[in-house]
């Protein structure tokens, strides 16, 4: 008899029936070595799985070109396959588990022959940490198993931490004939498993970040008493008395979350370390303080966008040579440097360039260059400004929680809520534009409560209570706020600067924190006073000022409305108390 583990795989290699099971030991040797393999694997039209970068430009990189309908996460195509409908809520997609299963068994079945079964252990947070959980992925990608290399701490040490027991998360992952009606990303929370079948892009098969870190891991805590956040990780070091405030900051995808982790501030006085960009899981600590640890171990960041003069330190980070190696997925290639290329990287674009398909780029196609969800798979250990409590097994302790959406009109700069659950509010009420970063329509608003919509496990009501009842667990509750960096003007430009310009909105938060600040009192919440932000070298008068923070009576009649159609849907189940803020707000504007 072996271990769960092998009676596991040997069962899900009955069922796949791949020509070889290949157990990854997570050396450096071996990724290369995979790496070589990747190289040579048959190229199926522009889908090939690396190609040599240069690595004077950006050290240890590789190019990965996806099958072409199959670059963003599939919402439509995502379930949570709870018992009954209504634990999963009206916020996922639901069918029922025996079905499910046997829908998959005939689409797992076989499906490996000819390939390779990768094994992958790995843990999700530090092995160390008393909130770290063990992992298994099987995947017939090779992609997938050099992106988790990057992206978790993958090897055979997880095994011996299992040992024999059952008590590790089950991820089953087929790249299947990447076929989009043939898609299913799966997931099974009462039995902490993920089947995902027919697509081999980041938030589909790497299953241990949104489907585990996120999906099943906000199930487990909502039973087990903390909360797992699609949400940064950053401390904000105050040079002249040497504090460091932990900030958590929750955005919609492709909202500004990798940016503002590692923000490079325009403000003297200040320095940012980074710990997660993209999820946090945050549990009540003995201290009654909240304590986050960042489970991944890599970025999978979006690449157009990214700059020396938007996100430096993210172009430190593709620029070190430390970790082995880096990934970038659907950007454009530069023939003459052998580089990568995107929308955003230089002013001028390059003369003689493929897009992101590998076809050749004329400025009258009209196409990008670069896919807009093209992105770079990169280790956290290469970013500069990297906490040195990234590795700490207990997390660090949160003294401000930060939300906010994409919004073109009715949401201002910033505020701040009235206290926890006044907080609770306004991140249930989030409504963001949607982006490249899921398939479907980009750019129209839609609520997306603590930018966790396509990626909470359980039904929502019981999400918001459970963010509610977090409260009495801890004696100090962090502020809250809610941002929006991309409120526009007339002419459609953005109001704000944004970016590194971002900082001058985190020096009046930790204002607040200290309590040396003040704020107006509005019906939404507390908002700075011009005098209260930090404006010096910023061309920006009053007028700037208050259309970056009018409230409109028009816009937020819309703005209630939508909030409570969105509360609605979820019945006698949603809790009282966040519809007594929104009463009282339609009180106000009516
Ligand atoms: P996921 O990885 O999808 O969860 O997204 P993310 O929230 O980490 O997104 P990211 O930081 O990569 O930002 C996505 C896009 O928003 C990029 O194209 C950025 O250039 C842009 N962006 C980030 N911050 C700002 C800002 O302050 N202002 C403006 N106008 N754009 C921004
Ligand atoms: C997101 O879409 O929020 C991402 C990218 O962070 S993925 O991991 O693909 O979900
Ligand atoms: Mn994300």
């Amino acid at each position: 008899m072996g271990t769960s583990v092998e009676s596991w795989v040997e069962e899900q290699a009955g069922l796949t029936k791949p020509d070889k099971i290949y157990w990854f030991q997570g050396d450096v040797k071996e990724v290369e070595r995979l790496i070589e393999t990747g190289i040579k694997e048959e190229k199926t039209g522009p889908h090939n799985t690396f190609t040599e970068l240069n690595h004077k430009i950006f050290p240890n990189s590789y190019l990965h070109r996806s099958h072409p309908t199959d670059v963003a996460r599939t919402e439509h195509l995502t379930y949570v396959c709870t018992a009954t409908k209504d634990d999963a809520g009206p916020n996922n997609n639901w069918m029922d588990p025996t079905e499910t299963k046997s829908m998959l068994t005939r689409l797992f079945d076989g499906c490996m022959k000819g390939r390779t079964m990768y094994v992958i252990p790995y843990m999700m947070g530090h092995p160390e940490s008393p909130y770290a959980k063990p992992c298994i992925q099987l995947t017939d990608s090779i992609y997938v198993v050099v992106s988790m290399y990057i992206m978790t701490r993958a090897g055979s040490k997880t095994l011996e931490r299992i040992g024999n027991s059952d008590g590790f998360v089950k991820g089953l992952h087929s790249i299947g004939e990447l076929d989009p009606n043939r898609r299913y990303i799966m997931h099974f929370p009462e039995e902490n498993l993920v089947m995902s079948y027919g697509s081999g892009y980041g938030g589909n098969a790497l299953l241990g970040k949104k489907c585990f870190s996120l999906r099943i891991a906000s199930h487990q805590g909502y039973r087990e008493g903390w909360l797992a956040e699609h949400m940064i990780i950053m401390g904000v070091e105050d040079l002249k008395t040497g504090e460091t405030f932990y900030f958590l900051g929750a955005f919609p995808s492709a909202c500004g979350k990798t940016n503002l982790a590692m923000i490079d501030p325009v403000l003297d006085g200040y320095r940012v370390t980074t710990i997660g960009d993209d999820i946090a899981w945050v549990h009540p600590g003995p201290d009654g303080r909240l304590y986050a640890i960042n489970p991944e171990a890599g970025f999978f960041g979006v690449a157009p966008g990214t700059s020396d003069r938007t996100n430096p330190n993210m172009m430190k980070t593709l620029r070190s040579d430390r970790f082995y190696p880096t990934l970038f997925t659907n950007t454009g290639l530069d023939r003459k440097t052998n580089a990568p290329w995107w929308e955003g990287l230089t002013d001028i674009v390059p003369e003689n360039i493929l897009d992101w398909q590998g076809e050749v780029w004329t400025p009258s196609s009209g196409k990008p260059i670069a896919h807009p969800n093209s992105r770079f798979t990169v280790s956290l250990y290469n970013c500069p400004v990297l906490s040195d409590e990234y590795d700490n097994p207990e997390g660090v302790p949160i003294s401000g929680i930060i939300f906010g959406g994409r919004r073109s009109n009715t949401i201002p700069l910033v505020r701040e809520g009235f206290d926890w659950a006044h907080g609770v509010f306004m991140a249930s009420s989030l409504g963001s534009e949607t982006t490249t970063a899921a398939t479907g329509k980009v750019g129209v608003v839609r609520r997306d409560p603590m930018a966790m919509l396509p990626f909470c496990g359980y039904n929502m009501a019981d999400y918001f209570r459970h963010w509610l009842d977090m409260e009495a667990k801890i004696g100090d509750p962090p502020k809250i706020f809610f941002v929006n960096w991309f409120k526009k003007d007339d002419d459609g430009s953005f109001i704000w600067p944004g970016f590194r310009d971002n900082f001058r909105v985190i020096k009046w938060m930790i204002e607040r924190i200290k309590g040396v600040s003040g704020a107006n009192i509005t019906p939404i919440g507390l908002i700075p006073r011009y005098e209260d932000l930090e404006l010096d070298g910023l061309d920006m008068d009053r007028t700037t000022y208050e259309k970056l923070f009018r409230i409109k009576k028009d816009e937020w009649k819309k703005e209630i409305e939508e909030i409570k159609t969105f509360y609605k849907q979820f019945g006698n189940r949603f809790p009282e108390r966040l519809y007594g803020y929104l009463k009282d707000l339609d009180g106000y504007f009516s």
